[in-house]
C-alpha cells in the first residue's frame, strides 16, 4: 500500500491544478477532497477554453458540462450536458454523496445544483461567443488536436476551432487511498446533447483503490467505444505497467476504426496503487502533470503512436 501521496493529471494547465490538489495532499488530506479541489482549477480559469467557465458552446451557443468524480470505495457521481454551473465537479460530488443516483443529465442536473445551493452563472465569456460566431460562418465540426496544450501553435488552428480541452485527475493520499476526477466542456461546437466520455464511469476516468486509476482525453466517442478507462485498469489487474495499459487501450482504438484513429487525438493516463505511472496517446502532443513531494510541477510528454 503506498503512503506516498501523489497526484498526475492531463495536460499542461494540471500544474496548476495539481497545486491545488497536493494543498490538501500534504496535509494528511483525502484523495477525494484532493482531485475536486484540483479540477476546480481550471473550471474557474476563464482564460481555459474548454473547462468550466470560459469554456467553447455547443453549436447552438450554450455551454454545457460533463464531469465525474470516484472514489476509493467505488462510489461514483457524475452530470452531463449540466449548463449554468460553473463547478461541475462539485455537482458531481453531491449526485454522489446527496442522491441515490450516479447519473444526473441536462435540466435535471441544473434543477438539482441550484437545490444544492450552487450559484446560476453564464459560461459564455465574450471570448467563447466571438469564437462561435465565427465557428457559425462554416459550420464546420472538425476536432482540432492537442489544442489543450499552451505550447500548441495557435496560427495552426483553422478559422477558430478551439477544440477539446479535459482535465482528468488521479491521486493517492496518505492513506493509500485513491480517488479521481474528470470534468469538461466537451468536443467546442458538439451537438446540443451531445455526451462525451467524461462524465461516464468506466469512459473517462474509473477508480478500482485495489488496483489504479485512469482517465482520458481527446475525442470521447472513440473512448466510449472502447470502455478506455475501465480496460487500462483492468490490463492494470492483470500485470500491465500504466504506460503498456494506456498504450493497449490506444492500440484498441486504432484497431476499431483505424481511418479515425489517424485524424484525431486521444490520450490516456494512468496510475497504479504502488504510485507508477504512465501514459499513452495516439498523437504527439499530449502531456500530463506530476506532483509529489518531492516535485510538485513536473510536466511530462506523453509517448505517442502517430507522428
Ligand atoms: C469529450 N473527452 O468531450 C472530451 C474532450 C476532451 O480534451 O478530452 N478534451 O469528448
Amino acid at each position: 500500500k503506498s503512503r506516498k501521496p501523489i497526484v498526475i493529471s492531463t495536460w499542461d494547465f494540471g500544474i496548476a491544478a495539481n497545486a491545488a490538489a497536493w494543498d490538501i495532499l500534504k496535509n494528511q488530506g483525502s484523495a477525494l477532497d484532493a482531485v475536486e479541489a484540483g479540477v476546480r482549477v481550471p473550471e474557474a480559469d476563464l482564460k481555459n477554453l474548454t473547462v468550466g467557465k470560459g469554456g467553447y458552446p455547443d453549436r447552438d451557443g450554450h455551454v454545457t458540462l460533463d464531469a465525474c468524480i470516484m472514489d476509493a470505495e467505488g462510489n461514483c457521481g457524475s452530470v452531463a450536458a449540466l449548463t449554468h454551473i460553473t463547478h461541475a465537479i462539485s455537482v458531481a460530488r453531491k449526485v454522489m454523496e446527496n442522491t441515490p443516483h450516479v447519473m444526473l443529465v441536462g435540466e435535471g442536473a441544473l434543477q438539482f445544483a441550484l437545490a444544492q445551493g450552487f450559484e446560476k452563472e453564464d459560461l459564455l465569456t465574450p471570448e467563447g461567443e466571438k469564437a462561435w460566431k465565427e465557428w457559425l460562418k462554416e459550420k464546420q465540426y472538425k476536432p482540432v488536436m492537442n489544442i489543450e496544450n499552451k505550447s500548441f501553435p495557435v496560427e495552426r488552428l483553422p478559422g477558430n476551432q478551439y477544440n477539446h480541452d479535459t482535465i482528468g485527475m488521479l491521486a493517492i493520499d496518505a492513506q493509500g487511498n485513491m480517488a479521481g476526477a474528470c470534468t469538461t466542456s466537451g468536443m467546442a461546437f458538439k451537438m446540443h446533447g451531445r455526451v462525451g466520455d467524461s462524465p461516464i464511469i468506466g469512459a473517462g476516468l474509473y477508480v478500482d483503490n485495489e488496483i489504479g486509476g485512469a482517465t482520458s482525453t481527446g475525442v470521447g466517442e472513440e473512448v466510449i467505444r472502447t470502455v478506455g478507462s475501465f480496460l487500462v485498469v483492468e490490463l492494470m489487474r492483470q500485470g500491465y505497467s500504466p504506460e503498456a495499459a494506456c498504450k493497449e487501450a490506444v492500440e484498441r482504438i486504432i484497431k476499431k476504426k483505424p481511418a479515425i484513429a489517424k485524424e484525431i487525438q486521444v490520450g490516456f493516463l494512468a496510475l497504479n496503487k504502488k504510485g507508477e505511472y504512465g501514459s499513452y496517446a495516439l498523437q504527439k502532443g499530449f502531456s500530463y502533470a506530476v506532483c509529489d513531494a518531492e516535485k510538485q510541477d513536473r510536466l511530462i510528454p506523453g509517448n505517442y503512436i502517430f507522428k
